[in-house]
């Protein structure tokens, strides 16, 4: 679609989704009112910045249904997330929602070029949290076939992937990471394995960890996105060029906004991702600040798709820990350490404050074949890995080697970072 098709298309779900939010939901209309605009007002998909932006603590102050906009009776289902703090933040979808954000999770399955001989075995969480259902779903949607292991058990899950000849499996790239792992101590070799993709998302990952997923399971590894409020997973998905993750923009509109000030970047900048659903009846988000952080890319892709490319997420501005006055996101460490063929690429950063001043301590692995009573070859490889986070980040770490296996393995969102200091 050319790019004013595709914004005539966006303004005309725009006036719809606005008008059935002011009209059905005693959230929005206020809202509305008293930011002064009204759905007479949406012209166009340029008329967007008028509106009044949606953020989390919305969502908590009227937990659990308050921004619902259509009738309980149309809602037919549920799901949640907790986050790291307070109540969760609940969502419900129609029939129609349910249609179309399967729709926006086949569209992801297709372009990482999946079909229906694909055995696709999902081990996302499946419950509350998106990932399962959502993912389940969309590979119905393709005609693939679907196995519901969801996440844990994981050697029952190996033994399924093994004997099912599982060809696809979506899961967290912690979880994935912890597959593979596993997949190593039961004797495995992964090349004999029929996998071949990998649906990778629901945390930030990095390039380096795609290599070495890559390598270790002997896939392509690609990254969909999504957000509970939005849907879930699928929000969009790369396509074989991996350049980018495409937005299905027809169903989910992104700006980026600068978090201080709150007005649109330039083009391409970083900042932070929101979303306005536009075909989301059953509780539409409009203009909902994802605390995501990343760029658009309009150019066309290579790949033929016209919707719009996200980078990499860099991490949520949740994420990002202030120590010692510089930025830090557990992104940058996880970059590091697979620079080094030494360490495992699991870690863990605790950060306090004593006497006043931020400790910054972080958990690595040496891989069993690096480790060593030699202690003096311990100190040196410590050396290396002290000084090449100093240089990126611009602060000292403290290092600490522990033993192999030490650090928790994850099933779904590895916990990567630990904030014990008090802000009052
Ligand atoms: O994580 C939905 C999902 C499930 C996406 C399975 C992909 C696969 P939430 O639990 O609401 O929903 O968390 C959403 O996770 O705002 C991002 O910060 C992060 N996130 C999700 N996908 C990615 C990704 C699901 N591909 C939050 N890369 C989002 C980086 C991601 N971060």
């Amino acid at each position: 679609m050319s790019r004013d098709a595709m914004r005539e298309l966006q303004g005309e779900k725009l006036k719809r989704i606005v008008r059935h939010a002011y009209e059905n939901s005693p959230f929005y209309r206020t809202r509305f009112d008293e930011h002064g605009v009204h759905p007479d007002d949406i012209k166009s998909i340029d008329d967007i910045t008028r509106l009044p932006f949606t953020i989390k603590k919305d969502l908590r102050d009227n937990y659990p249904f308050g921004l619902m906009a259509v009738p309980m009776s149309d809602i037919i289902r549920l799901h949640a997330s907790s986050g790291t703090t307070g109540k969760p933040i609940v969502v419900g979808y129609t029939r129609q929602d349910l249609d179309n954000w399967s729709e926006a999770v086949a569209r992801c399955f297709t372009a990482f070029g999946l079909g229906k001989s694909d055995l696709v075995q999902i081990s996302y969480g499946y419950g509350l949290f998106t990932g399962g259902l959502g993912a389940h779903d969309g590979v119905q949607k393709i005609g693939a076939t679907v196995i519901p292991t969801s996440s844990g058990n994981t050697q029952k899950q190996i033994q399924l992937m093994q004997d099912f000849g599982s060809t696809a499996i979506a899961c967290t790239p912690s979880y994935a990471l912890y597959m593979a792992e596993t997949i190593r101590k039961m004797g495995i070799d992964a090349r004999n394995l029929k996998l071949r993709i990998g649906i990778f998302g629901a945390e930030p990952w990095t390039a380096e960890m795609r290599r070495e997923l890559q390598e270790q399971l002997g896939i392509k590894a690609y990254d969909i996105y999504g957000l509970t409020e939005i849907s879930g997973p699928g929000v969009g998905g790369e396509c074989e060029c991996q350049n980018g993750t495409h937005i299905w923009e027809d169903l989910f509109y992104p700006e980026i906004i600068d978090p201080v000030t709150l007005q649109p970047v330039e083009p391409g900048q970083k900042g932070e991702l929101v979303f306005t659903t536009l075909d989301k009846w059953g509780m539409p988000m409009i203009r909902y600040r994802t605390r995501d952080l990343t760029s658009l890319n309009y150019d066309i892709c290579d790949c033929g798709r016209t919707c719009v490319r996200m980078g990499k997420i860099l991490g949520r501005s949740d994420d990002m820990m202030i120590i010692r006055g510089v930025n830090v996101f557990p992104s940058q460490i996880e970059s590091i350490l697979l620079e080094f063929p030494e360490y495992e690429p699991y870690f863990l950063i605790e950060v306090d404050r004593v006497n006043n001043t931020d400790t910054f301590d972080i958990q690595v692995e040496v891989k069993p074949e690096f480790y060593t009573d030699q202690i003096n070859l311990l100190v040196r490889l410590r050396q290396r890995l002290t000084s090449r986070i100093q240089s990126v980040v611009g602060i000292q770490p403290n290092i600490r080697i522990v033993q192999p296996g030490t650090i928790e393995r994850s099933t779904g969102k590895a916990k990567r970072a630990i904030d014990h200091r008090k802000f009052e």
